[in-house]
């Protein structure tokens, strides 16, 4: 009887603080890591004040890194999809004049970026 209690207090005792070194452990992770993802989509472009355009453009709340590849046209973007989604991050690039590879930028807005940045008449090939 002795040794049987001897077993459950050890047994009690190694349970308690297994959870005490690995809980706090999972609490600190969720948060921070688990839900942000980075995802990377072609935005049109020419010249770096476009990149600066882009990337203000996604200077919203859920976005925290947003960094486009002038050579590649490659937009990359860390963000948190609880808070925003993807087609809204196409939907702000497209609506300061950039198409990406869901939504167009609308005429009216596309016409009225610099002449540096007019990507669609022949300035950018394109290898469709
Ligand atoms: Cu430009």
């Amino acid at each position: 009887m002795k040794t049987l209690f001897s077993i459950i207090i050890i047994f009690v005792f190694a349970i308690s603080s297994f959870s005490f070194i690995f809980l706090p452990k999972d609490r600190q992770h969720s948060p921070s890591f688990g839900d942000e993802i980075t995802t990377s989509f072609k935005v049109s472009g020419v010249c770096g004040m476009c990149k600066d355009r882009i990337e203000e453009a996604l200077y919203v709340t859920g976005v925290k890194a947003a960094t486009w590849d002038r050579k590649s046209k490659m937009l990359s973007v860390t963000y948190k999809p609880k808070k925003i989604s993807e087609l809204k991050l196409h939907e702000l690039v497209a609506g300061v004049g950039h198409d990406t590879e869901k939504v167009k930028a609308k005429n009216e807005v596309y016409k009225n970026l610099p002449d540096c940045c007019l990507y669609r008449d022949g300035v950018q090939e394109h290898h469709d």
